[in-house]
């Protein structure tokens, strides 16, 4: 008797676990892999897990989102091959490495471009936004949305850089894009372009001095560890991107693409909250964990050095007309 007694707490216990378990296996019909080379916690990793609950709520379970954080599905230019060919559906990355597959992502990329964030928030927020956006379809790609990056700064591990001159002869690790080879080069420093991952040992073991990336990266990559000088030069306010592949698009049904669409649309200013946070409190963290920081400098040689730049990438009309329009954007 008490056998059977425990054999039906057993059973309905089971049964329980079986409810319990139900809602959570039926949940999702699909879940989207989507790639991000940042650490979980990251405002690009949660930005893109929140997307993921507002479609999952939005579609009752037809689709989710799975973020595989801290380059585990690779390293960015990898996975931006693997999301064209639909081995990854989603992925979360930086406009820089697409500059040589998508000339309209150049725009946004070049040096100095952007006043202020406002500025670059104002300009990928309406029809110029739209129409990078719209390039990536050409490249077996659908772009989503924006993500903000803040601005990138040089860092090194040799000394403070408080002139254009201090760059000189340094070498320094570029996003893999020609455009920032070449930005670098103008400014009498040498670029390596190299993956994100490569970037701690590089600089550790001396093949590079250097590299340049807003404070929430410098933080979290610990690249400050072993490159203790930043200056605030603020050359680029690159945009992150959200794109899905084109094959797992096309494999959606209207519905859904209007789903993910909006999902990721509505992710942006959740995003930009916890980029604001976030940028605050690594700016915060470095100057107390003692990186020599160097603000105020004179930017304007820095502005100066970039017109043979904008000379070499800015040369369809497109592109040309783009620029002015980004400048005559309040
Ligand atoms: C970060 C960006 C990453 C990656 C990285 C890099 O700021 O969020 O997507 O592009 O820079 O420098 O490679």
């Amino acid at each position: 008797m008490t056998h059977l007694k425990s054999l039906a707490a057993l059973l309905a216990s089971a049964a329980i676990a079986t409810v319990a378990l139900a809602p959570a296996a039926l949940a999702c019909e699909r879940t989207l892999r989507s790639s991000d080379t940042h650490p979980e916690g990251y405002p690009t990793v949660e930005a893109v897990q929140y997307m993921g609950k507002l479609l999952e709520e939005r579609t009752g379970g037809a689709l989710c989102i799975e973020v595989f954080h801290s380059a585990q599905l690779g390293e960015e230019k990898d996975t931006i091959e693997q999301t064209q060919f639909g081995v990854i559906d989603m992925n979360r990355v930086s406009l820089g490495p697409f500059n040589n597959m998508i000339p309209e992502t150049q725009v946004p990329s070049l040096p100095y471009i952007f006043r202020s964030v406002e500025h670059m928030h104002h300009v990928m927020d309406g029809p110029i936004g739209d129409e990078i956006l719209a390039a990536f379809a050409d490249h077996d790609l659908i772009g989503l949305a924006f993500y903000d990056a803040g601005a990138r700064s040089f860092y090194n591990s040799q000394h403070p850089i408080q002139a254009m001159s201090d760059l000189k002869g340094m070498k320094f690790r570029v996003m893999q894009s020609d455009l920032f080879v070449d930005m670098v080069d103008a400014l009498g420093a040498n670029a390596t372009p190299m993956p994100y991952g490569e970037v701690y040992s590089s600089i550790q073991t001396g093949v590079i001095d250097g590299a340049e990336n807003n404070w929430p990266s410098y933080d979290s990559s610990g690249h400050f560890e072993v490159a203790r000088h930043y200056t605030l030069d603020q050359h680029l306010i690159v945009p992150e991107v959200l794109v899905i592949s084109k094959k797992t698009w096309d494999g959606l049904s209207d519905e859904d693409r209007q789903a993910v669409r909006a999902a990721a649309k509505d992710s942006v200013p959740h995003m930009r909250e916890l980029w604001a946070a976030r940028e605050a409190e690594s700016e915060a963290k470095m100057r107390e964990a003692g990186v020599e920081i160097v603000t105020g400098i004179d930017k304007t040689p820095f502005i100066e050095a970039m017109v043979p730049v904008y000379e070499k990438y800015v040369t369809s009309d497109k592109l040309k007309d783009m620029v002015t329009r980004i400048q005559a954007t309040e």
